[in-house]
């Protein structure tokens, strides 16, 4: 059975990897998603500044997924630079870093973009254009002029591989103007999706929320959002010119899952949700979870069935 997955320049072993905010925070963290299972990995989201974020209770398991709303805390650009650049230099043949920024600012973005397109770093860039849960921002992929103009200005200065974290849409109207927007751009690949923005979860016993941020308002991941993850997938799919590749994220929590959303057309797999329940060993448990649906259906590869969903004539 072979789940390797050729995306933007290399061909990495198998297509999952941690959701950027889980697991990722740290370098402790970094080594052991190294050490696992996982097909390759991300940071997280970045800002020039280090930032502690929102006041804990800030992130939350519940039976169907999560609700957080860490708001943005990191340990700044310079630490996850510094950290990738020794991790290419110490593994020079391992599989290409993810590494996400999420600037405050169109300004703070183009510079992080601008350090990284100076220095050596040789792996894959994602912008977040969606992170729901910093007070007072807005999520700038919901903005699509604002979209565009950053787009415009990030490939004014940036040449090596980039992709964009993009939020769930809900209508095909807005499917339809953000695909038109990103196929102008020579994106290496769309991420869908973010955590659904501004759910509620309320505790039954103690008619609380959950999480104190924003009053209890925060994104939701896991089981809750598979659908509209997949449907993301494949509007973007079916949407986007051929050399912008999908990387799934949103509910994946077991081979059926994974298999779901490359039936839709994604290429790499995220996991967030149930990465943080379950802990780096998740790798190990899915990949074999998914070569077993493979092997029952009679698939040699992913390419086999990778964006072949039928629909009902
Ligand atoms: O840190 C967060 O609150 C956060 C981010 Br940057 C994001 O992109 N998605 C999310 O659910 N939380």
């Amino acid at each position: 059975m072979n789940l390797e997955m050729t995306f933007a320049t290399h061909t990495f072993a198998n297509p999952f990897m941690n959701a950027s905010g889980v697991h990722c925070i740290t370098v402790q963290e970094m080594h052991e998603l190294a050490n696992s299972d996982a097909g390759a990995m991300i940071t997280k989201s970045c800002t020039i500044p280090e930032r502690a974020g929102n006041p804990e209770p800030r992130y939350y398991d519940v039976a169907l997924g999560s609700i957080n709303s860490m708001g943005l805390p990191n340990l700044g650009f310079a630490y996850y630079l510094d950290y990738a650049l020794q991790y290419e230099k110490e593994n020079p043949t391992a599989a290409p870093l993810f590494f996400s920024i999420a600037g405050m600012s169109v300004a703070e973005n183009l510079e992080m973009l601008e350090m990284i397109e100076k220095s050596d770093f040789r792996g894959i860039t994602e912008l977040n254009l969606s992170c729901p849960n910093v007070p007072g921002k807005p999520q700038l992929a919901y903005d699509f002029d604002a979209t565009f103009e950053t787009l415009k200005q990030a490939f004014a200065i940036f040449t090596k591989p980039l992709g964009v974290k993009l939020p769930p849409y809900f209508d095909f109207a807005h499917f339809d103007a953000m695909a038109d927007i990103l196929n102008q751009f020579p994106l290496t690949y769309v991420n869908a999706i973010n955590s659904v923005g501004n759910g509620l979860y309320i505790d039954p016993q103690s008619d609380t929320v959950v999480i104190k941020p924003k009053d209890g308002f925060g994104g939701i991941g896991g089981e809750y959002i598979k659908p509209t993850a997949l449907a993301n997938v494949r509007a973007f799919y079916t949407r986007l010119k051929p050399e912008i590749q999908i990387i799934g994220t949103g509910g994946i929590c077991n081979g059926q899952d994974a298999f779901e959303h490359l039936l839709c057309g994604a290429s790499m797999l995220q996991i967030g949700t149930q990465l943080h329940k379950e802990g780096p060993e998740i790798f190990t448990r899915i990949i074999k979870e998914l070569a077993e649906i493979m092997e029952v259906k009679g698939y040699q590869s992913i390419s086999e069935f990778q964006g072949k969903l039928r629909t009902i004539s």
